[in-house]
């Protein structure tokens, strides 16, 4: 038996209290056995999900965090207060946080610390450019991001790594299933035979059983496809 899968929705800024609501029973009812499921709403809707998922087989999470517990931090959110309102996980240093609010290595580090002293359990994105895989970096940059941004004891907490190519968000590219692989091989090198090891960028029920049976790849990250409780069931049913 291997690492346990797990799939994870990140459900970035999309929908009402309303719809998180009736998203999050549609997957808790679908469920299916011998998966992990997690699901990341927006954190104004994250207390509500929390809420309605104790008890339940089904995971919350946020989509980021502040590296410090509390202070004069204006529209930030202490990891703390993520596990306070019910959250076990946090998603730290997407490629759209790296690029939308300049996060860095470094800062993605002090949060996974913040994160992991609050008890949560970081969910670290690393993934190349376009650019950066066109001129054959795409394992150095991934293997030089986890260096800088796995902190000391993150891999005795349990944390999880997904890579996410910054070229399949959202795009419906995906790279070759021997690209994943290769990816995967140099995460597993960097971490541990326990750490799970996530793919992220265009998952659908479509290519989810093909990228989930690749070896080192212990589940997906799911943007676009985990808003629609069907499609993320599937792909979780692939796991
Ligand atoms: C990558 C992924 C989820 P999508 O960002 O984190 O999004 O599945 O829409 O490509």
């Amino acid at each position: 038996p291997g690492i346990r899968p797990l799939i994870a929705g990140n459900w970035k800024m999309h929908g009402t209290l309303r719809d998180a609501a009736a998203l999050a029973e549609a997957v808790r009812a679908g469920a299916p056995a011998g998966v992990d499921l997690l699901i990341c709403p927006p954190f104004v809707h994250l207390h509500v999900v929390a809420a309605a998922m104790l008890g339940q087989p089904v995971a919350v999470g946020g989509q980021d965090c502040h590296a410090a517990a509390k202070g004069a931090h204006t529209g930030d959110v202490a990891a703390v207060m993520l596990r306070d309102v019910g959250a076990t996980h946090v998603i730290l240093g997407h490629s759209e946080r790296r690029a939308d609010h300049g996060e860095t290595d470094a800062g993605v580090r002090a949060k996974a610390e913040a994160a992991i002293g609050a008890g949560l359990t970081p969910i670290i994105c690393v993934g190349e450019t376009l650019a950066q895989r066109e001129a054959g970096e795409a394992e150095a940059v991934v293997a030089a991001q986890v260096k800088g941004s796995l902190p000391e004891g993150f891999l005795a907490a349990g944390g999880v790594v997904a890579y996410e190519p910054v070229w399949a968000i959202g795009t419906g590219r995906t790279p070759t299933e021997a690209d994943i692989a290769a990816i995967h091989a140099v995460l597993r090198g960097l971490t541990s035979p326990a750490t799970r090891l996530l793919y992220g960028g265009s998952v659908k029920p479509a290519n989810a059983k093909a990228i989930l049976g690749l070896p080192h790849v212990d589940g997906a990250l799911v943007g676009g496809a985990s808003l629609v409780a069907a499609d993320f069931l599937a792909i979780a049913g692939a796991a």
